[in-house]
């Protein structure tokens, strides 16, 4: 008998220090000889990064946007998440379905009855054991990606080109994803503050993590 392994979430406003962190909770699992997946949306299988292509460079309606996502999502689940759940492995997804409901709900304004089912489709009805939301404020975001942005010389993605007022609603709707019964019911969802050292935030999220999963406490 094979055993289930252990599915966890990152999500947050642009900014927020998601990947990084994800980076540093793989690194800590795999020093304790944990087997890891670090994975991500959009953009986590080959076909994915042809959505991710598409979705990043913009031009789309927000319906053909939303069906991108979710084609990556059905992709993702079934050819990622599932077959490396069912090698007892530990997967760190860079964002995942809280993302949908923050950006295409609170920002674009899709109605939540047009996201939630095709949602719980396309992850094929998994649930992440745990899901971590990273918040940080618009403006100390803003900050960090326009900082990089100059440090890389990468050009801006349609997301982070957007207005100051989409990405104050994605924060609200990031913070109210654990609260709201309609987005998300069955998730284990926690809040992380993102607005403190990086070395703070990673030692609060890994603190999360070994309280969730027990077997993590060595
Ligand atoms: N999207 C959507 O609309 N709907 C969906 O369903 C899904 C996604 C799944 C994916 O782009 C876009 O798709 C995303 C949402 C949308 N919007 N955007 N943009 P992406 O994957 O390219 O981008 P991202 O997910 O936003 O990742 P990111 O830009 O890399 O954000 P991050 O995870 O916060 O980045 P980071 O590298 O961890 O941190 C950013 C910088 O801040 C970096 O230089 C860090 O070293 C620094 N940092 C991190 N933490 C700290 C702290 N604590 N203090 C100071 N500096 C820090």
């Amino acid at each position: 008998m094979s055993i289930e392994g252990t599915f966890v979430t990152i999500d947050g406003p642009e900014g927020a220090g998601k990947s990084y962190l994800a980076r540093r909770l793989i690194e800590r699992l795999q020093t304790i000889g944990v087997d890891t997946v670090h994975t991500k949306e959009p953009g986590g299988t080959p076909k994915g990064l042809e959505y991710r292509q598409k979705l990043l460079q913009g031009g789309l309606t927000i319906h053909e946007e939303l069906r991108f996502f979710f084609l990556d999502r059905e992709e993702h689940f079934r050819t990622v998440i599932e077959p490396a759940l069912s090698d007892g492995k530990f997967i760190i997804s860079d964002r995942c379905s809280p993302s949908t409901f923050a950006y295409q709900h609170f920002g674009r304004g899709v109605p939540i009855g047009q996201i939630a089912n095709r949602d719980k489709g396309a992850r094929r009805s998994r649930v992440p054991d745990f899901s971590l939301i990273v918040d940080v404020t618009v403006e100390e975001g803003m900050r960090r990606v326009e900082a990089r942005s100059a440090e890389t010389g990468e050009a801006k993605t349609t997301f982070e080109l957007e207005k100051l007022d989409f990405h104050r609603r994605i924060r609200v709707g990031f913070l109210e994803m654990n609260e709201n019964p309609k987005i998300l019911p069955d998730w284990n969802i926690q809040i992380i503050s993102g607005n403190r050292p990086k070395a703070d935030v990673v030692e609060t999220a890994w603190s999360m993590l070994c309280q969730q999963f027990l077997y993590l406490r060595i």
